[in-house]
């Protein structure tokens, strides 16, 4: 006979569990024996959407699921934390407290009904009340989260607190390593399939891959480069899959979508047959489905049935896993026909250069307040080999995911679409890999979400560097707004999208981070050189121009 709480820390640490992020109180008597019986980090945040997104930076710089936990009445703000890594496909596994059948309806303290929340935000969202559940169900969490396209999953343990913990029975913590890390599983593509895509790529005179969020789960980068490199085919990623190939590869092209770079939209509009891996073809990555049109062509391999065709007809649809899927297309593809698409990596290779050229001056800008397309060009310059990069959403994930050029061995992770995700995710992916560097790049807006999270990261010495893009403002609605104003805005409507200016790294330094204010573009190498070498949380704050606006994605 062993506590809930004995079976419960046995098992995540025998997941390999290394963290696991929170709000107390919850599970407390699981928190007691993770001291006793393993070596599990027990970060303790400032907010529950905060530890949500730590846990979420945690699984995607891993792939190991990221665990978070809140009590009842943090539960929802830890639902709403999951919405980002659902979008993502994240695998997170979330356990709150919850009710107890002897008192539910009887107006408890705190309490409401939190499970059907935990719906549109979860693969899984289930209930354990009984302590003989422990096994089945955290085994059955860590198997949802993992398989598949991944994704977060919900566990509600009886007892607001999660007391059912206290409690003994006849259990095991057993575990099944396979489900410790996504992908559990690696599905193999039927053969028939296989010929039909290489077939369709084979002679396609201007083809293009696009490589998404699917393609980096699967960690299928390799394989995917050398495929694109033996048929001689352009690739451009979504801005969630935009670690498969090196900015500076020959055959990349960019980011296709709304955040993106213009050279890819353009490559992908003048394509006759689009190649998705891994991408469910949504509305970020096509903008809106205008890139390419409706009507091209395109050939598509994910291990999700149902995204295969979801929103373009398919000349092929390969169910697999993108990794798999890419090397036996990889044994077996018509290297000759390599030479039929000369002419079309001529023109995609002139398309990226008039890119280039285009932004070479807002790269290479002295302005001061400093432009954010020069941040975006220190940091390809500077950032080491092997970081992990984070960009928040809004425009911190358009200069990234336009500006940035991500390297061969760096991760590139990004927010799904919530603002102020980026730095707490940051600091839970430097929990997952700590001998890796990790730079984060965010507005003020973004940052200020969440960030009394920089005292989480004194508190526990996790040393990411945040660079905050310090415009005083949310100056991605400017143009927004000018429109709603017809054209130009009141002084008064700029009440709507600015913000006190403040000096973050004062704040940080404060607090007991390394803070360093940065208002020369010069002085940015220098900083960020400090700041990685410090081994401490560090945060630079670059004071650039709230009058920068980033570009509108083109369709054609
Ligand atoms: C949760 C959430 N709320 C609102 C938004 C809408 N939104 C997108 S960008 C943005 C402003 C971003 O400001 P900042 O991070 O300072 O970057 P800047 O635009 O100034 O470069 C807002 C409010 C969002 N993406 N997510």
């Amino acid at each position: 006979m062993i506590n809930g709480a004995q079976c419960l820390a046995e098992m995540l640490a025998g997941y390999g569990v290394s963290h696991v992020f929170m709000v107390p109180a919850v599970l407390r008597r699981t928190f007691a024996e993770m001291e006793r019986r393993t070596s599990i980090a027990r970060i303790h945040c400032h907010g529950e959407k905060a530890a949500a997104y730590m846990a979420d930076g945690y699984a995607r710089a891993t792939g190991k699921p990221g665990v978070c936990m809140a009590q009842v009445v943090g539960a929802l703000n830890l639902a709403a934390g999951l919405r980002d890594a659902y979008l993502a496909h994240s695998p997170v596994i979330a356990f709150t407290g919850g009710r107890d059948p002897k008192t539910k309806f009887r107006k408890v303290y705190q309490e409401i009904d939190d499970v059907p929340a935990f719906e549109p935000v979860t693969k899984w969202n289930a209930t354990v009340d009984a302590v003989e559940r422990f096994p089945d169900m955290v085994r059955q969490a860590f198997r949802v989260a993992t398989s598949g396209a991944p994704g977060p999953v919900h566990l509600q343990f009886r007892g607001n607190e999660g007391q059912i913990d206290q409690e003994e029975g006849d259990i095991a913590p057993l575990v099944e390593e396979q489900f410790a890390r996504a992908p559990a599983f690696r599905p193999v593509p039927d053969p028939e399939e296989v010929k039909k895509a290489l077939y369709w790529l084979e002679r396609a005179e201007r083809p293009v891959i696009v490589a998404g969020g699917g393609a980096r789960a699967s960690g299928a980068a390799a394989e995917l480069v050398q495929l694109a490199e033996a048929l001689a085919i352009p690739v451009a990623t979504s801005l969630n899959g935009k670690d498969c190939i090196a900015g500076a590869h020959p055959l990349s092209v960019g980011v296709v979508g709304s955040y993106s770079r213009e050279s890819a939209n353009r490559v992908v509009a003048a394509a006759d047959l689009v190649c998705f891996v891994g991408s469910a073809a949504g509305g970020m990555t096509t903008h809106g489905w205008a890139v390419p049109k409706i009507g091209v062509a395109t050939v598509q391999i994910d291990i999700e049935p149902e995204v295969l065709g979801r929103n373009y007809p398919l000349k092929a649809g390969v169910l697999g896993d993108a990794k798999v899927t890419l090397s036996q297309m990889l044994a077996q593809c018509d290297r000759k026909s390599a030479a039929r698409r000369k002419g079309w990596l001529e023109q995609a290779k002139g398309i990226c250069a008039e890119w280039r050229e285009k932004v070479r001056a807002a790269l290479e800008s002295d302005a001061m307040p400093i432009r954010p397309e020069r941040i975006c060009a220190e940091l390809t310059r500077h950032v080491p080999e092997d970081a992990i990069v984070l960009a928040d959403t809004g425009h911190a994930g358009m200069w990234m995911g336009g500006m940035y050029d991500v390297r061969t061995r760096q991760s590139f992770m990004r927010s799904a679409g919530h603002l102020g995700w980026a730095f707490p995710a940051g600091l839970g992916a430097k929990c997952a890999a700590p001998a890796r560097p990790v730079v984060t790049f965010t507005g003020d807006a973004g940052l200020w979400y969440h960030i009394g999270e920089l005292e989480t990261a004194v508190r526990w010495n996790i040393a990411a560097v945040t660079v905050v893009n310090n415009n005083a403002s949310g100056n991605q609605s400017k143009r927004g707004f000018d429109r709603a104003y017809g054209g130009e805005q009141t002084a008064k409507a700029r009440e709507l999208w600015t913000y006190t200016s403040v000096d973050f790294a004062r704040l940080a330094s404060d607090i007991g981070a390394l803070g360093i204010r940065v208002e020369k573009p010069r002085d940015f190498e220098p900083a960020l050189a400090q700041a990685l070498e410090s081994r401490r949380p560090a945060l630079i704050d670059v004071v650039t121009d709230i009058e920068a606006i980033a570009p509108v994605a083109v369709s054609s």
